[in-house]
């Protein structure tokens, strides 16, 4: 198996490779990395310096490949599966690569930063970034919810990689600001968390859950 992927069952960038993974069905080696462990970090590091997760590894083409979307279209080049997640046609591919990029930069980073700043220490915390962060999230949920209520998936009938981002960081942004008052948003994340690749990736990463930050 050449593939192996360097993450952590908690990480949400992670859950969005896993789901592209699972989709497929591709064969791949869970390799799980703990960055509080300083030699498992400085290891983790020497593969990709940023030492930010997911990583793919691929041992058939000596290929260190960062970056879930790139890992995303890496994939989909090189261990193309059942199920395709970017389209073949070159509109819909740029389709969903938008999608793709409006869950990860106007849902998942302001849901990351809202995170991030709860395990900040006293006094060091941004409360005005958090604000901004939590406004971000409130006009993204807007656009979702009108997206939506004509959609079952982001692209339409077909799930593609933009629902592969959009399922991670709608799971932790819920946990911060309620889906609730968004029904068509809300209906959508219902079916993300139904996706059976989704469902196997919640149910993986359940023994961890109590890692997560509350407020
Ligand atoms: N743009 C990157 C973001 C990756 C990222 O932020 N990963 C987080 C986990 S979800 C991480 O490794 N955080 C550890 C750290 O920043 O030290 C991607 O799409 O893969």
């Amino acid at each position: 198996m050449p593939l192996t992927l360097y993450y952590h069952p908690l990480a949400s960038y992670c859950h969005k490779v896993l789901i592209a993974l699972y989709e497929n069905e591709t064969p791949f080696t869970p390799h799980l990395v703990d960055l509080g462990d300083p030699e498992a970090r400085a290891k983790f590091a020497a593969l990709w310096p940023l030492a930010k997760m997911p990583v793919l590894r691929d041992e058939a083409k000596d290929r260190t490949v960062p970056e879930s979307s790139i890992i995303i279209e890496y994939l989909e080049q090189h261990y193309p599966g059942p199920a395709p997640l970017i389209p073949a046609d070159p509109d819909l591919a740029r389709h969903a690569r938008f999608g793709d990029r409006f869950f990860d930069i106007y849902v998942h980073t302001p849901m990351q930063k809202v995170v991030e700043d709860r395990l900040r220490p006293e006094g060091r915390k941004d409360p005005h970034g958090v604000e901004q962060a939590m406004a971000a999230l409130r006009q993204a949920y807007g656009m979702i919810d009108r997206q939506m209520a004509a959609s079952r998936w982001a692209m339409g009938e077909s799930f593609s990689m933009a629902d592969c981002a959009a399922a991670p960081a709608l799971f932790y942004a819920d946990k911060l600001l309620p889906l609730g008052g968004h029904p068509n948003a809300a209906a959508y994340f219902e079916r993300l968390r139904q996706r059976p690749s989704f469902a196997r990736v919640l149910r993986e990463a359940e023994p961890y859950f109590a890692m997560f930050p509350q407020a």
